[in-house]
């Protein structure tokens, strides 16, 4: 890393020492970010990175809501608008026990990047609440979304900021959410959040976009490769809305899911997760209980191991962490390097830690691709979602699906093609974090302000 890169870096570590996961996103960004930054000195000249790593804006605020028991609880809320460079704020909302600023930050960092990667114009923005969803009734999660958004609503907009769901945040968050923001407004914008249901404006695919997206992403690494997705058995860690996208698609293209991870531990189906049955069971299971994936082995009568993770299995192909950030450690790297698995592709939100990312780069006999533009189908059907609403029409699903396709296959062209032009080879953490940089700092050169 050059002398510039390193004390940015210095700074972020002393001013954000108690947000280490905002200092591990901006090191891992910042790590591939050095040929161009030799390459364009006129971003030291004006400390451009200096101003991309502090938040154009961002709020915190409280949220009181009542329990069905008549109790009242207290909840801290946050939007973090990171960067409005390329777009208007864009990104999901986490509800999430563990919630606190240096959550946000990282994910409104990644966003900004993921965002760019799409091609699509958004900027990066993230949000959410330390309320703990388990348990919750539904009224009681209706009373908070309304409180939720009474205190938000005056900071977003169609052409301002669009927030989304995240871990604790789908359809039915998303309509309270939207249905407040109406209340308060008194006016049908509905692009003013996305992942919606059909019947208020959502788009067709967005549910399955970030797991299909991802599925189509792997494809792409998969040719480059010489190798084709045909009878590939995969490991997912989490069976949420991303990874069940991806055991729908790769069912859908001839490969398998063989094992799925949960809170309380893994599950192994060396059939594959690939029935319309299996698929269905899992929705069920995890709308009655987000944090047991055991009964689904207790169902189809296969294994189960508690407590622990299933990485460094050698009967897989393809690894796809896709549930929680820091999910593979160096311990699991070393495991998963010692298995000879080939493809490493993160789906999750930083699912690597730096050292394990680091380390699994660094085997010659594997591949590795980084979630921000793995996972940015997500958005970028979410960035489709606010067209469609725009311009008041919906689109089929093969349309949605065709775009994100398209999406994907660009995502992956760019990123091989910006480490190519830096001469680092085919590596795809660099050259996303590249290609998702230059198009910001241009934009935010260019605009001469911020
Ligand atoms: O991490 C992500 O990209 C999301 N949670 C989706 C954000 C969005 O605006 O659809």
């Amino acid at each position: 890393m050059n002398a510039y890169l390193a004390s940015v870096l210095e700074n972020v570590k002393t001013k954000h020492g108690n947000e280490p996961e905002f200092v591990q996103t901006v090191e891992e960004v910042f790590s591939s970010l050095e040929p161009v930054i030799e390459k364009h000195p006129e971003y030291e000249k004006v400390d451009l990175l200096t101003r991309m790593v502090e938040p154009e804006r961002m709020f915190t605020f409280r949220v009181t809501w009542e329990d069905d028991q008549g109790n009242w609880h207290t909840n801290r809320g946050w939007r973090c608008q990171f960067n409005g460079a390329i777009g208007p704020y864009k990104g999901g909302l986490r509800f999430q026990k563990n919630v606190y600023e240096g959550i946000i930050k990282f994910l409104g960092f990644e966003q900004t990047f993921k965002n760019s990667l799409t091609g699509l114009p958004i900027g990066g923005a993230k949000g959410g609440s330390d309320f703990d969803p388990a348990g919750k009734s539904d009224a009681e999660v209706l009373r908070f979304c309304q409180s939720f958004m009474t205190a938000l609503y005056r900071y977003i907009g169609p052409d301002i900021d669009i927030p989304a769901g995240d871990m604790g945040v789908g359809a039915r968050e998303i309509g309270y959410l939207y249905g407040q923001y109406r209340r308060l407004k008194g006016v049908w914008e509905n692009g003013v959040i996305t992942g919606k249901g059909l019947s208020f404006g959502g788009s067709l695919i967005r549910p399955e976009a970030t797991g299909f997206g991802a599925v189509y992403y792997l494809c792409e690494v998969l040719k480059h490769e010489n190798d084709s997705i045909e009878g590939k058995r995969i490991a997912v860690s989490g069976y949420g809305n991303v990874a069940w996208g991806i055991m729908k698609k790769a069912a859908e293209l001839g490969a398998k899911v063989t094992y799925m991870a949960g809170p309380d531990g893994y599950v192994h189906d060396p059939d594959g997760i690939d029935t319309d049955e299996k698929l269905n069971f899992i929705l069920d299971m995890r709308a009655k209980d987000p944090m047991h994936c055991k009964p689904y082995a207790e169902k189809f009568g296969c294994e189960f191991v508690e407590g622990t993770k299933h990485w460094g299995h050698k009967d897989v192909d393809i690894l796809m962490p896709a549930a929680m950030q820091n999910d593979v450690n160096l311990e699991w790297a070393k495991k998963i390097a010692e298995s000879g698995v080939k493809y490493y592709i993160e789906v999750a939100n930083m699912p690597t830690t730096n050292d394990a990312l680091e380390f699994l780069r660094g085997q010659k006999h594997m591949v590795v691709a980084p979630s921000k533009a793995v996972n940015a189908g997500g958005v970028g059907v979410s960035a489709l979602e606010m067209s469609q609403n725009s311009e008041r029409l919906v689109w089929t699903a093969e349309e949605v699906d065709a775009q994100l396709k398209k999406m994907m296959v660009t995502i992956h062209s760019m990123s091989a093609e910006a480490a190519e032009e830096y001469g680092l080879g085919y590596d795809l953490v660099a050259g996303a974090n590249i290609a998702g940089f230059k198009k910001v700092a241009e934009a935010m050169m260019q605009q001469g302000q911020f």
